[in-house]
């Protein structure tokens, strides 16, 4: 088959060739003239999917965690997609930590398909490279899509955005505090594991965990700061039923140990978002972010390309020497965008 058109690569793709996957992923991440067309191509194929966010501080043990959930899942005969963006997650060379005799389960096999996201180019880059690379995995057809990412900042809330279900992993002896606090990321958890529940400490953790759970967490959609671009209702039918309180699953990756309680947790959630209708809303959630990243990027494309490089270098020069405030700066800088888009389009 040819590989190297977008209708090839597409025929190729659906029929399981891991080969035009890699290409296409590859198309993607270099932004490559066929980039667009395939994305636009796969894009009514996927919505199948349920993907599954990862999350946590670093060294709490979710690349294990994911190699073992990943085992669960082929136990159960549905396939997985794995994208970490943590680049030190030991994916990449198929050398796997823990138990090896129980991981090698991974390599080789053709239900799994692992990539670890470069952390190169701009955060909103990585971010929409990742979702598109999710899109992709959808459309190959793969039952569950896992990405793993550290729980640090805006751009890691956008990638954890993306998945239906957010697992936050905590881990025992990083003191008495719960690590998703200070990420930033305990509003974004479906449910939360606590790993590496041989340590001593484990019992305090999950207590902590309880009883910031008691004082309610506020919801998914609340952080994301969508504003306009959400669909003006989302927020009440959010919360017009609260009937999901994010279970606290207790793990050992390196044995595998609490994995299907895990994995059960993860299904119950997914049942819970489709019965309850919610899976609809967090759909439009994705979109809504989605579009907000793209139309960001298009936006300063757009105007970068409009404004003559020594107007933009003079406007930089006068913000560095504070004859100009940021702000007036920006205003400034757009108004000459449309400016000169009215002058060309006359
Ligand atoms: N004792 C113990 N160690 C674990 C467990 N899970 C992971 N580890 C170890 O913790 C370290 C960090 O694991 P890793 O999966 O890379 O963490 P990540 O940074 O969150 O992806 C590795 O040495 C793992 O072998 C666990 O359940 N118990
Ligand atoms: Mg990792």
């Amino acid at each position: 088959m040819e590989l190297n058109t977008v209708e090839g690569l597409t025929e190729a793709l659906l029929t399981g060739n891991r080969r035009a996957l890699a290409r296409i992923i590859s198309h993607i991440e270099n932004n490559t003239e066929l980039a667009r067309p395939l994305l636009a191509t796969l894009y009514p194929r996927a919505g199948q999917a349920h993907i599954i966010g990862i999350t946590g501080a670093p060294g709490t043990g979710k690349s294990t965690l994911v190699n073992v959930l990943a085992q669960v899942y082929r136990q159960r005969h549905l396939t997985v997609g794995i994208i970490a963006i943590d680049p030190t997650s030991p994916f990449s060379g198929g050398a796997l930590l823990g138990d090896r005799v129980r991981m090698r389960d991974l390599s080789g096999d053709p239900g799994v398909f692992i990539r670890s996201m470069a952390t190169r180019g701009s955060l909103g880059g990585l971010a929409q490279a990742t979702a598109d690379v999710i899109m992709v995995l959808d459309a190959a057809g793969f039952d569950r899509i896992i990405i793993e990412t550290v729980g640090v900042g805006q751009s890691e809330v956008e990638i954890a955005s993306a998945a239906y279900t957010t697992v936050v992993v905590e881990a025992p002896g990083f003191g008495d505090e719960v690590q998703a606090i200070k990420a930033g990321v305990l509003e974004i958890a479906d449910i939360f594991a606590v790993n590496k529940a041989d340590r001593e400490g484990v019992d305090r953790t999950v207590m902590a965990l309880k009883m910031m759970l008691s004082l309610g967490v506020p919801e998914k959609f609340q952080v994301m700061h969508h504003g306009r671009m959400l669909p003006v209702d989302f927020p009440a039918a959010e919360r017009s039923t609260n009937a999901w309180t994010p279970p606290i699953i207790k793990t050992v990756a390196t044995s595998g140990q609490g994995a299907a309680d895990l994995v059960d947790a993860i299904e119950d959630h997914r049942l819970y978002l489709e019965q309850s209708g919610r899976r609809i809303l967090r759909d439009q959630l994705r979109a809504a972010t989605e579009l907000r990243m793209i139309l960001r990027d298009y936006l300063l494309e757009e105007l970068l390309a409009r404004i003559p490089q020594e107007r933009l270098q003079h406007i930089i020069n006068a913000v560095a020497r504070r004859e100009l405030d940021p702000y007036t700066a920006v205003q400034q800088l757009v108004h000459a965008a449309f400016a000169s888009r009215n002058a060309s389009s006359a």
